[in-house]
């Protein structure tokens, strides 16, 4: 793969509503403010990266204005500075800044795009993808009562998804997943994701999830507690898995190996970039730890890249890669459509998908900002 020579940065921030409000423990989604990212290079090629911050440091420290900050005023100047770089190059371009993984990540999946676009290879050969689709899940959020939950619960199972996820926090745990193991059978995939909303107080009454067969605990304790995930996954057989915990590889390797966490949810936005996000899987999969893929209410651009990392072969549970149509009435690319509760993996040059250049003008939020050599 040749380096791509990069000639300016912009920067693009649209909103989108989304079709139905997401309810998490940290608080509740009626929009996705999106960030992102455009290299150009000196060729006349592009690349599109996706910002998964959320408006607001409440899912992890990072948020939109945030990023695009750190973004304008660190990150882009020193790419630019590197000028001609490949992808597996801009973590040590930007390593000089101390975290702002999703920041970087954006940039990072921009460079790889406009590399890999150049190359004819898509994400998915890049990666190592083994499989042509994906099977996905999808994540449902607090809902205002048990039969609105069941209801939106039905709907998800009927368009086809292969596993459910419901968020959880002290209050709504326990009815909901009796009730929702109930409407979908004994069988079914069903897991839970509490965003650090527990204590080590909680321990004994999370043990109550041992009754419905739930494939994992997503994140019940905040992420700089690792021993506390040490202790619950000691006091119950369902399987404890991290998220937010998980910044790299590194962090990987040793809540793995401490038994804090025996699944993982690999967010690339959330470890700097698709290539650490490949680096946890292979260090998962050495270790026979399976992984499956995290969603931060990605557009197009962003799914298109988390379908492809999901068809590597660790990627042995469904992820939460759901449908365009999960969040938003209409998606900034091609519409990602579910077919018997799989995604395609796109197989076009780059992430495979095309902005739609008249929705971001129509989205737009802020002025573009571009970003050149000073
Ligand atoms: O993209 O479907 C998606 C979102 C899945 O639940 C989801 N993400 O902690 O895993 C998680 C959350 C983070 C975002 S909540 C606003
Ligand atoms: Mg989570």
């Amino acid at each position: 793969m040749l380096p791509v020579e990069i000639g300016a940065v912009e920067l693009h921030r649209i909103g989108m509503p989304l079709v139905r409000p997401f309810e998490t423990s940290f608080g509740r989604q009626t929009e996705r403010d999106v960030l992102l990212v455009r290299v150009l290079t000196a060729d006349g090629g592009e690349g599109w990266g996706e910002c998964v911050a959320m408006a607001d440091p409440v899912y992890s420290s990072e948020y939109v204005q945030g990023a695009a900050e750190v973004i304008e005023r660190y990150l882009a100047p020193a790419l630019l500075r590197a000028r001609t770089v490949r992808a597996s190059d801009v973590a040590s371009v930007l390593d000089f800044v101390i975290g702002h993984r999703m920041a970087k990540a954006a940039l990072e999946t921009a460079v790889l795009d406009a590399e890999t676009r150049a190359a004819g290879i898509s994400f998915g050969e890049y990666f190592g993808a083994v499989r042509p689709e994906v099977d996905c899940g999808v994540s449902v959020g607090i809902a205002p009562s048990i039969d609105a939950l069941l209801d939106e619960v039905s709907g998800y199972v009927e368009a086809g998804y292969r596993r459910i996820k419901l968020k959880i926090k002290p209050g709504w745990d326990i009815e909901p997943v009796a009730e929702v193991r109930a409407l979908l059978g004994p069988g079914a995939l069903l897991q839970v994701d509490a965003n650090t909303a527990y204590t080590a107080e909680h321990i004994d009454h999370l043990r109550q999830l041992d009754d419905y067969r739930l494939l994992l605990i997503e994140q019940p304790f905040i992420e700089e507690d690792i021993a506390t995930h040490v202790a619950l996954a000691r006091a119950i057989d369902t399987r404890v898995c991290l998220d937010e915990s998980i910044t790299s590889v590194g962090v990987a390797v040793d809540a793995i190996a401490r038994d804090a966490t025996s699944v993982i949810n690999i967010k690339a936005g959330r470890v700097g970039g698709y290539l650490e996000a490949v680096r946890i899987h292979d260090a998962c999969l050495d270790r026979d730890v399976p992984v499956w893929c995290g969603g931060m209410l990605e557009t197009g651009v962003g799914r298109a890249a988390n379908v492809a990392l999901a068809g590597l072969p660790g990627f042995t549970l469904p992820g939460d890669t759901s449908a365009s149509d999960r969040y938003f009435a209409e998606d900034l690319t091609e519409s990602f459509v579910l077919v018997e509760g799989r995604l395609a993996v796109p197989t076009g040059p780059g992430s495979g998908v095309t902005v739609r250049t008249e929705l971001l003008a129509e989205w737009r939020t802020r002025p573009v900002e571009l970003l050149t050599r000073a």
